[in-house]
């Protein structure tokens, strides 16, 4: 049996198409959770979607993947710009891990401009909306192919 793919969102995702629309859209995380699962049903995968406000438990969910994922998507929200444990914990994956924003951090405040994840991704993805996440589940499948041709 296939390991998912992990989609992790980090704080304040939950309020996703309730709050600033201007920035982030009308699509709510659970049709952008929809949207995942029919991508990766289409290629033959699953998906384990989750959100947590809570930096801890994020990292909780990283040490889960070390063994239970096949590869992990990752939108850290804020935790992106401060978090050395988030870093810390994907660090310890050995699947590839894709850095995802809905918008595109480098054209709003200078803070946005540091990422604490991207030194360990294997790819970014950003300013492509929430339609980013299904390509995402897209390229994912893509790296986990290449990674392990039989997987
Ligand atoms: O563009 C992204 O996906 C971000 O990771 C979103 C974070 C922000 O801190 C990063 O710089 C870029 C913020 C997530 C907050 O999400 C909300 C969604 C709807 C309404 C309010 C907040």
């Amino acid at each position: 049996m296939t390991k998912p793919i992990y989609v992790l969102n980090g704080p304040n995702l939950n309020l996703l198409g309730r709050r600033e629309p201007h920035i982030y859209g009308s699509t709510t995380l659970a049709e952008v959770e929809a949207s995942c699962h029919e991508r990766a049903r289409a290629l033959g995968r699953e998906v384990a979607f989750r959100q947590s406000n809570y930096e801890g438990q994020i990292v909780e969910w990283i040490h889960e993947a070390i063994d239970g994922a096949s590869g992990m998507v990752i939108n850290p929200g804020a935790l992106t710009h401060t978090s050395v444990a988030i870093l810390d914990a994907l660090k310890n994956l050995s699947c590839p891990i894709i850095e995802l924003h809905i918008s595109n951090p480098h054209q709003r405040e200078a803070f946005r401009h540091v990422s604490y994840v991207t030194p360990v991704a294997t790819a970014t993805m950003c300013g492509l909306g929430v339609g980013g996440y299904p390509l995402a589940i897209e390229a994912m499948d893509m790296l986990v192919r290449k990674a392990r041709p039989k997987a």
